[in-house]
């Protein structure tokens, strides 16, 4: 491939606007300068992309295939630039041109096709995967509109639906040559001692491939997502009839399979549409790994040694009765065989013990709209209950519902939790009966690229980093222990409190422009952003905001450390309780940084629609991360990582991967609090557990007490009355039983982030120590524990 200069990327970019978009300089306008920056960015990936495919055929190295509903990309302009190591390039070109190179970049929408953890940790394992040469596809949903989007209305969340794709999103290639029929319902008649699936309805799965460009660009993988498509695209008869809307009915219904993704990530609903989203998804990718399998002439037998597949949580857990129904129902293979082929080339990851939230599908449900699938999930489980004899309350189907985690489990290789700590509970708590039958659990403890997470969206830190210790470090961040030694000198901490001075003064500035609020980038800025849920308690850290007002209230002369209080997170929408903190937090916003005597001892900012883009923002501006859920509850936390990466202690519990942080990082810089789990499940023993902590807590009395009074809602003092009961009566996520821990911890941060020198120490050396955290480092262990693959590099 030509080498890249400056001159052939302005002179590429200058194609494409004239020739791709079809405009001259004169009448140009952001976007058409986006899309031909895009265009020309696109062209450098196309090649090494071609190579690695290539690569992949000639080897016939084994591949591995990521079936997820959700991958949360954000924005790619400045992520491929950063990786071809065009950025600065970029942007000076730009600047020849004319156009503002950040402009640029923030015109482009965020790609969110995910709710929050499950859809970045798939996207931050794609660019891993191509930075290490392993050859991968990752598999989903174009959905047409990602999650929606957040604003405040007096306070209360309101959405609106997204529209990504109103503008062209250059970076994906459709495919129309690469499409499958997806069947469903209908009835299973039995012909010459064969089932026969005769379908009432198809749609067909169409491809859009996104090329996904690791670190120096010399490895790219394909993000392949499906777009639905009707069988039939009009009813001719009917138009003819002048039925002119009923003619076209058979592609809206169609279409709405892509058509939005489901927003609630607390509850699992049992709804027929999303079951057939994921028979959608799993079912195109099945058959096109076949294809191409069989296209490089292997016996199917062969499978699992060319084949790695892996289920990100159960949605995609149908894939195990799928494939089984493709290899016997259409390769004729026989069942048991096409069982251990199939378990063979599975792996499935758990990310969530919330009962709630696990996937049983009504066998109502479940046989109308998959009648094949029910057949073999029943056949399964009577295999296992014959073969192993397990206890009568475990098994697949039990109570007229399908359990798509024991479905998981037992079509898998693999079984993996998240982060060590819940890869134990998963053990002991989810499935201790079949994982003491066919002992298959491991941890793989989560991680986040690098690139995107400091390389890119912290400039100066990044500077500093390379400049101390010398490139490389972006794709073996063990390297960054070398700051070591550094963060014992002087110069050295006046360079990194510039870096995160830097940081805090443009989000600073950003916060005045989009919030109204004037925030000094001498306070202490202090983020929780995630979604919005009971167990990962914003209402804690609200309830602690009230109490310092309160007392700055009592004492304005006291010498307080001042404080911004970031939030940012959506709740999904029929998620009452979740959308009555936002609604709190926006009210003791109001009033707080409305009173005159408080000014900047204590600030509360709420942006609207947290999302990739905005996290960018603000983890690299962070001063301390809020990682404080109930203990047992977070199955790893993927922003924790990102935090401590950016130089950024954590205040938190002993959850997730906060076990892991804190063991890396050392006791010493690191503000934990809080009950552990086994003491959350001892605690709840004792009905009485909120009221005995609220009666000692003078603190906790009276900030329940100002908010039952209404001191934040004024207009309607009564708002608040049934969060307040809920504290005292229903407190399920220990929220009362953690205030007193948590103020005391929130005081020790205080007390810490008043020695400068010993602050900076601390932040410098949780960036130090965070080189464990890399997805590189986790899908190195994928790879070795699961995949059985190598890289190919
Ligand atoms: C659940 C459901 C339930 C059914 C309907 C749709 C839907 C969509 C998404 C989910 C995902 C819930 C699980 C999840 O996101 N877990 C998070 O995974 C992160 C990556 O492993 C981990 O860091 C977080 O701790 C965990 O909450």
């Amino acid at each position: 491939m030509t080498e890249v200069t400056a001159p052939l990327l302005k002179a590429d970019i200058l194609r494409h606007l004239t020739f791709t978009l079809g405009k001259d300089v004169p009448n140009a306008s952001l976007y058409d300068w986006r899309m031909a920056l895009s265009f020309a960015i696109r062209d450098r990936i196309v090649e090494p992309w071609f190579a690695s495919t290539r690569k992949t055929w000639e080897t016939g190295h084994k591949r591995v295939y990521y079936l997820s509903m959700e991958f949360l990309i954000g924005r790619l302009l400045e992520d491929a630039t950063i990786n071809l190591g065009l950025r600065d390039m970029a942007d000076q070109v730009m600047s020849e041109l004319g156009q503002d190179f950040r402009a640029i970049v923030e015109d482009e929408p965020d790609a969110a096709l995910g709710n929050g953890g499950l859809g970045r940790l798939a996207a931050c394992f794609m660019e891993s995967m191509a930075t290490l040469g392993c050859p991968a596809y990752g598999y989903g949903i174009r959905y047409e509109h990602g999650l929606f989007r957040q604003r405040f209305e007096s306070g209360r969340q309101v959405e609106s639906p997204e529209d990504w794709l109103m503008s062209r999103h250059p970076w994906e290639f459709e495919r129309p040559e690469a499409a499958y029929t997806i069947p469903f319902k209908g009835e299973v008649v039995t012909r010459d001692g064969r089932e026969v699936w005769l379908p009432g309805e198809t749609v067909q799965a169409e491809a859009y491939d996104t090329p996904v460009i690791g670190w120096q660009g010399k490895w790219a993988n394909t993000l392949r997502l499906w777009s639905a498509k009707p069988t039939t695209m009009f009813d001719l008869e009917r138009f003819n009839r002048g039925d002119y809307t009923a003619a076209a009915e058979p592609e809206a219904l169609a279409r709405t399979l892509s058509r939005v993704l489901y927003p609630d990530d607390t509850t699992y609903q049992g709804k027929e549409l999303r079951l057939k989203q994921e028979f959608f998804l799993t079912s195109a990718a099945l058959q096109d790994i076949l294809r191409r399998f069989k296209a490089g002439g292997h016996s199917l037998r062969d499978l699992p040694k060319h084949v790695a597949i892996q289920m990100n949580d159960t949605h995609p857990a149908i894939a195990g009765p799928e494939l089984i129904r493709l290899l016997v129902d259409e390769n004729g293979m026989e069942f048991m065989e096409a069982m251990e082929i199939a378990r063979a080339c599975l792996g499935y990851t758990n990310h969530t013990l919330l009962p709630e939230a696990l996937e049983r599908w009504a066998t109502f449900t479940f046989g109308s709209v998959l009648p094949r699938h029910m057949q073999i999930v029943e056949r399964i489980d009577a295999w296992h209950r014959d073969t192993y004899h397990p206890p009568h309350w475990v098994g697949i189907v039990k109570h007229h519902e399908v359990r798509m985690g024991e479905l998981a489990f037992i079509m898998s290789h693999k079984v993996n939790g998240v982060s060590a700590l819940h890869s134990d509970l998963v053990k002991q708590n989810l499935f201790p009966e079949l994982e003491s039958l066919h002992p298959r659990i491991i941890n793989e403890t989560n991680g986040v690229t690098p690139r995107r997470w400091l390389k890119m969206c912290n400039r100066p830190l990044a500077d500093l980093i390379t400049k101390t210790i010398g490139d490389g470090w972006e794709a073996d961040l063990d390297r960054l222990k070398e700051l070591e030694p550094h963060v014992k000198k002087k110069s050295f901490l006046k360079d990194f409190d510039a870096a995160k001075r830097a940081n805090k003064v443009a989000l600073a500035d950003w916060i005045a422009e989009h919030c109204g609020v004037t925030v000094s980038p001498d306070a202490l800025f202090d983020v929780q952003v995630k979604r919005i849920h009971e167990y990962k308690r914003q209402l804690l850290n609200i309830l602690e905001t009230i109490a310092r007002y309160h007392d700055i209230k009592a004492n304005p002369q006291a010498d307080w450390v001042p404080r911004v209080k970031i939030f940012g997170g959506k709740a999904a929408p029929g998620y009452v309780v979740a959308k009555e903190i936002i609604h709190l937090i926006n009210d003791v916003a109001a009033v707080v940084n409305n009173d005159p005597e408080i000014g900047d001892k204590l600030k509360i900012v709420y942006p609207a629609n947290y999302n990739v883009s905005l996290a960018e923002r603000l983890i690299p501006a962070a001063d301390l991360s809020e990682q404080i859920s109930t203990a047992g509850k977070e199955a790893s936390g993927t922003g924790n990582m990102k935090f401590m990466m950016n130089g950024a202690p954590t205040i938190g519990t002993l959850d997730g991967a906060n076990v892991e942080i804190l063991q890396e990082v050392g006791a010493d810089n690191f503000f934990l609090f809080g009950l552990t789990a086994e003491e959350v499940i001892e605690r709840r023993r004792n009905p009485d557990h909120a009221r005995d902590a609220i009666a000692a807590s003078q603190s906790l009395q009276d900030v329940l007490q100002m908010i039952a009074e209404g001191r934040f809602s004024p207009d309607e003092p009564g708002r608040y009355h049934q969060l307040v009961h809920r504290v005292w009566h229903h407190d399920y996520f220990l929220v009362a039983a953690d205030f007193d821990a948590y103020r005391a911890a929130q005081a020790q941060v205080d007390k810490a982030y008043a020695d400068r020198a010993g602050w900076l120490k601390m932040a410098a050396l949780n960036t130090a120590r965070s080189g464990f955290f890399s997805s590189d480092r986790t899908i190195r262990s994928y790879m070795a524990d699961i995949w059985d693959v190598t890289s190919a590099l």
